[in-house]
């Protein structure tokens, strides 16, 4: 049985949301972060990092949300949640699936901590081109990929959401506004929404 371990408001939504888009049977384990649960040496064995969400399926083990959505994605193809390795619009998968945790989550820390970096050394760029160039991906749609939901659109979303509705550190635009929209409808999304409050 796959365990996720999760914690209420936190990063673990996005693996909630993608466990619910799966349609897996799937046991939820509450690590809770304000008790210090995910520093536990059993949930360290999980995820060294000692941070939620992290997931467990048989032997496999595994921490990072983003990680754990292209796991499931890979390891239950009949999820249809990601094109296979042979299909052209796989490079675009991976390039949306790494973008959140490789240059939403470090933007949205750099207009936190108004950090300056010069662009060409922060791996991210900067914040600003971060977003243009989210937009301009938007700006078709409905998925990211096009026609296709992906576990990218829940990485995706689930970053989006948090930097643009939750947090208000991002402003709104246009494209991120009906894409939200079209994320926060589903179904899977509302139910992983309703776990996640606690
Ligand atoms: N890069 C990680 C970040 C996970 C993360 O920051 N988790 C936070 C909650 S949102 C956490 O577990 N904090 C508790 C702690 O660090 O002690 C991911 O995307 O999974």
């Amino acid at each position: 049985m796959i365990k996720l371990y999760w914690s209420p408001r936190s990063r673990s939504f996005t693996t909630l949301w993608l466990m619910e888009e799966s349609g897996l049977p799937y046991e939820r384990v509450l690590t809770d972060i304000s008790n210090g649960a995910q520093k536990a040496p059993d949930f360290l064995k999980i995820n060294p990092m000692g941070k939620v969400p992290a997931l467990t399926d048989g032997e496999a083990a595994l921490g990072e949300a983003a990680a754990i959505c292209a796991y499931i994605a890979d390891r239950y193809p009949e999820t249809r949640l990601a094109p296979g390795v042979t299909d052209p619009r796989r490079a675009r998968y991976l390039q949306w699936l790494f973008f959140s945790p490789g240059f939403i989550e470090p933007a949205i820390t750099q207009i936190f901590t108004k950090i300056e970096i010069p662009t060409s050394s922060a791996a991210w760029g900067s914040a600003a081109q971060v977003f243009d160039v989210l937009e301009a991906a938007l700006q078709k749609g409905p998925w990211i990929l096009g026609e296709e939901f992906s576990a990218a659109d829940v990485v995706i979303g689930s970053g989006l959401n948090y930097a643009v509705r939750s947090f208000k550190m991002v402003p709104s635009r246009p494209a991120f506004d009906s894409y939200l929209t079209r994320c926060t409808a589903r179904p899977a999304f509302q139910r992983a929404e309703k776990i996640a409050a606690g």
